[in-house]
């Protein structure tokens, strides 16, 4: 293509040349439909340089043959014959003309074949290209056909479950009516029988009223009477009623006048009880005595039981005085002895106190504080175990703190035989009693070791344990304990909390 191209481009060079020498010398050739114009080189104006060759302007397909020797010969040949130098172009010309014409025959053919070729090209890829895109179409068109047909399925399949949805509802709904009406036809019957059994009880009835209206007036007649014989009756009943009231109450009385009788007795055997413990107890001294001590110090030397008015206070209390032990005027804390008294008591019953003055008691946390916070006491436990060995420990110093404070422990300067170290617990342990849970443990030393106690964790004494008997050989932990002294359980164990002024 490209060299039918160049030959294109240089053919009509040549005729564009040709167009601008028009004014030149033109020939003129037909050959079958088409015509040929060329223009000759004019010689015979020019003078031609001594190396200038007139040559055909147009250029062949393939070399002119060969004549052999025509290089030398031609001179020769034109001086021999000496030719007119226009037949020898017109021949030239004509010869050229001739290859012109093969050539340009030859460029008709090349083209209408490439043109044809070219066109049977364009037209297959033409082809090609519409079948392809038509192909395409008819691709895109069925699937969107078969999608639409898709839809199209589903839009009827919903409508007919639709349809067979309500279809089936129609009927039920047909069903249900045909029911209400046999229903309502055979209720309609019911009352229509019904109505013709009324009519004829109404008529029975107004027969039967008619027949039995004088039996009714005269069982009216009857009944009036019956009820007046009732209210008589009910009198009757009532008048015997009051008389049974009465005769309840007249026991009552009796019952009454029984109880007071036995109270009056039992006041009359308390009272001669009062006066045998009286006649026991020594004389008490006059109520101006601050402690045991301060009656010991007025001559007093019997132990008993004796009121003394606590400091900074009207209240007076009784208090058991130990006048035996070193020296005496010792006001008794705590006693146990014989297991008689429950020590495993709340928090109100310690701050009160509890139990017999003569026998095991706790004289009370309130009386206690007062007591040994108003001047320097000394406390003194007094031990015996069941063998009759005794030990003491003392502190020379001793008081407790009120209840806003739990009544904290304070108890130093320590000596005794009961032990080389102090069994109770340092300065500053809370009191804790079953209920009232003050102790350093987490858990409760008053449940566990019973008794209320100043437990620290849970301390090595519990004066207010239980108090099991000598027969009891198994160690408890919730017994009398002085730790230091005879460890873990005291068994029928003697035990003595007193108080005296440290200066006594
Ligand atoms: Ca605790």
């Amino acid at each position: 293509m490209g060299r039918l191209l160049a030959l294109t481009l240089a053919y009509l060079a040549y005729l564009l040349a040709a167009a601008i020498g028009s004014e030149r010398q033109q020939h003129s050739v037909q050959h079958g439909p088409c015509s040929y114009t060329f223009i000759l080189p004019e010689v015979e104006h020019c003078q031609p340089l001594k190396d200038f060759q007139v040559t055909n302007t147009l250029q062949r397909d393939s070399p002119p043959e060969a004549e052999p020797g025509t290089g030398q010969s031609k001179p020769v040949k034109a001086q021999k014959e000496r030719p007119s130098w226009q037949e020898t172009k017109l021949e030239s010309l004509e010869s050229a003309m001739e290859n012109n014409t093969q050539w340009l025959q030859k460029l008709e053919n090349f083209i209408q074949e490439n043109v044809r070729s070219g066109m049977e090209e364009m037209k297959r890829a033409a082809v090609h290209t519409q079948t392809a895109a038509m192909l395409e179409m008819g691709t895109n068109l069925l699937s969107q056909s078969a999608e639409q047909t898709r839809k199209l399925t589903d839009v009827e399949t919903q409508v007919l479950n639709q349809t067979s949805r309500l279809e089936i509802q129609l009927l039920e709904y047909s069903l249900f009516t045909n029911r209400l009406e046999k229903h309502i036809l055979l209720q309609t019957q019911e009352i229509s029988r019904l109505s013709d059994k009324n009519s004829f009880l109404e008529q029975r009835l107004l027969a039967l009223e008619a027949r039995y209206g004088k039996e009714l007036q005269g069982l009216e007649s009857e009944k009036q009477q019956l009820q007046e014989l009732l209210e008589r009756q009910s009198r009757l009943v009532s008048q015997l009623q009051g008389e049974l009231g009465s005769t309840t109450l007249n026991s009552t009385s009796l019952q009454k006048q029984q109880a007071v009788l036995t109270d009056t007795v039992q006041q009359l055997l308390a009272m001669v009880n009062h006066c045998n413990e009286i006649s026991n107890v020594p004389k008490e001294e006059p109520l101006s005595f601050r402690d045991c001590a301060e009656i010991r110090q007025s001559g007093v030397t019997e132990s008993g039981i004796y009121s003394i008015r606590l400091p900074n206070s009207t209240q007076t209390v009784k208090v058991f005085c130990d006048m035996k032990t070193r020296g005496g005027g010792w006001t008794v804390l705590q006693h146990r002895t014989n297991g008689s008294v429950d020590f495993h008591r709340g928090w109100r019953d310690y701050k009160l106190g509890f139990g017999e003055l003569s026998g095991e008691h706790w004289l009370g946390n309130d009386i206690i504080h007062k007591l040994t916070s108003s001047q320097e006491y000394s406390l003194h436990v007094q031990l015996k175990d069941r063998e009759g060995n005794e030990a003491f420990s003392q502190y020379e110093h001793f008081y407790i703190d009120g209840e806003e404070n739990n009544y904290s422990l304070h108890a130093e300067h320590f000596s005794g035989t009961a032990g080389r170290t102090s069994s109770l617990t340092h300065t500053g342990t809370q009191f804790s009693t079953k209920d009232r849970d003050n102790d350093r443990c987490t858990c409760k030393c008053s449940q566990l070791a019973s008794g209320g106690w100043w437990f620290e964790a849970c301390g090595p004494s519990n004066l207010n344990g239980i108090y099991y008997p000598a027969s009891s050989s198994v160690v408890r932990y919730n017994g009398i304990k002085w730790y230091y002294w005879k460890g873990p359980n005291l068994m029928a164990t003697t035990t003595t909390m007193m108080v005296r002024p440290a200066n006594f």
